[in-house]
């Protein structure tokens, strides 16, 4: 099938808002200039699906001065140079996935771009851990995209549903508005219901632990063995290749998809506001507690403690919003460190010419 932009969500909003990008663009890279969708990122290249069919180009560092990296999912506005093609400006982002990058502690690591709905991919073969879960939907929540938990694997489910239906209960606790499906890739059970999410130009991202049966789930969904499967272990440099890049994949139905690799760790980046819809009931408790500041540990006349008494909230929930929150200011102050340590240094670069 010949691949053009139109068929990667092209809207007129996003016709309008690359055609405004223009004056930036032309600042980079010469005409013809042309509006895309990135649909794969690799070290300094993109393979971006354009109005005039799929090209690879490179991400330029000119551009980087706006400390933008291009990821996939972005609309983009390609160029030409003297060396060749480049992305030239990136369209403001409707919504981005993004984490806390693992390496650098104080580095957002934008994972997708413009993603309207987010798979939370669970395999049935595994324990379901909360606060993982509750962690995918901040994630979800905070990156603007509505969060489905799509359950794997129920081939695998030993226990005539009851396994199912135990594993709905306990997300049903944790997210009691979030849409809940049960799949097999191998009977192909379940598939179409996620035809409710899967609709033509839209764009939904796969999150999950590795080995969840993201890829597998993909391959399914686009009838051909596209991503890689298996047992991962991204340390294990022998092992078979997975996922690393992320890919914009475009369904028969028009649909687009993005797997992603398996995410072990889900630092939270600035998620203040998503964290307040996963855990809206303990922070409106809170505004009863008797001080403003309280961490509903010690302090006396702490609503939120008065409700795990009563068990009205559990415990093991409140521990684990305490550590999410607590992350979440660690992570502002290191940030405004970060800040403050940048601004002197371009302070003292000024002094010194
Ligand atoms: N029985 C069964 N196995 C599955 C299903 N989905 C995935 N798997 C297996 O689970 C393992 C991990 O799947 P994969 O798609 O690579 O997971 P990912 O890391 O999330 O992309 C592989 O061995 C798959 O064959 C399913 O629906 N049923
Ligand atoms: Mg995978
Ligand atoms: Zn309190």
């Amino acid at each position: 099938m010949s691949e053009f932009a139109e068929h990667f969500g092209l809207t007129d909003e996003w016709r309008e808002a690359a055609e405004a990008a223009h004056p930036a663009a032309l600042e980079v890279a010469n005409p013809p200039l042309r509006t895309g969708r990135i649909v794969r990122v690799e070290r300094g290249e993109c393979d971006v699906v354009t109005t005039e069919g799929r090209e690879r180009v490179a991400s330029d560092s000119l551009r980087s001065q706006d400390d933008l990296a291009p990821v996939t999912g972005d609309w983009v506005v390609v160029g030409e140079t003297d060396t060749g093609s480049v992305i030239a400006a990136i369209v403001a982002r409707t919504s981005t996935l993004a984490r806390r990058d693992p390496s650098e502690q104080v580095i957002e690591q934008v994972l997708a771009a413009n993603i309207d709905h987010a798979f939370l991919v669970h395999g049935l073969d595994r324990p379901l851990r909360a606060g993982r879960l509750e962690r995918f939907l901040v994630l979800a929540w905070d990156s603007g995209a509505t969060p489905v938990v799509v359950l794997t694997k129920a081939d695998l489910d030993e226990t005539d549903g009851s396994g199912a239906v135990e594993l709905q209960e306990v997300i049903g606790a944790v997210a009691p508005d979030v849409p809940v499906c049960l799949t097999s890739a191998v009977s192909r059970e379940g598939l179409s219901a996620l035809d409710t999410w899967l609709q033509p130009g839209t764009t939904t991202a796969l999150l999950g632990e590795s080995g969840s049966g993201k890829s597998t789930l993909v391959n399914a969904l686009l009838n051909d063995e596209v991503q890689e499967t298996g047992e991962v272990r991204s340390s294990d440099a022998k092992g078979r290749h997975t996922t690393i890049t992320r890919d914009l994949l475009l369904l028969d139905s028009g649909a687009l998809l993005v797997d992603t690799p398996g995410i072990r760790a889900v630092g939270l980046w600035d998620a203040e506001d998503a964290l307040g819809r996963v855990f809206g009931d303990i922070l409106e408790l809170g505004d009863n507690c008797r001080f403003n500041d309280c961490s509903h540990g010690v302090e006396p006349g702490c609503a939120v403690r008065e409700a795990v008494e009563s068990g009205e909230v559990d415990v093991r929930r409140l521990d684990r919003f305490a550590i999410m929150a607590a992350e979440l200011v660690e992570q502002a102050e290191k940030q405004k460190q970060r800040e403050r340590k940048e601004e002197k240094r371009q302070n003292n670069r000024r002094r010194n010419r």
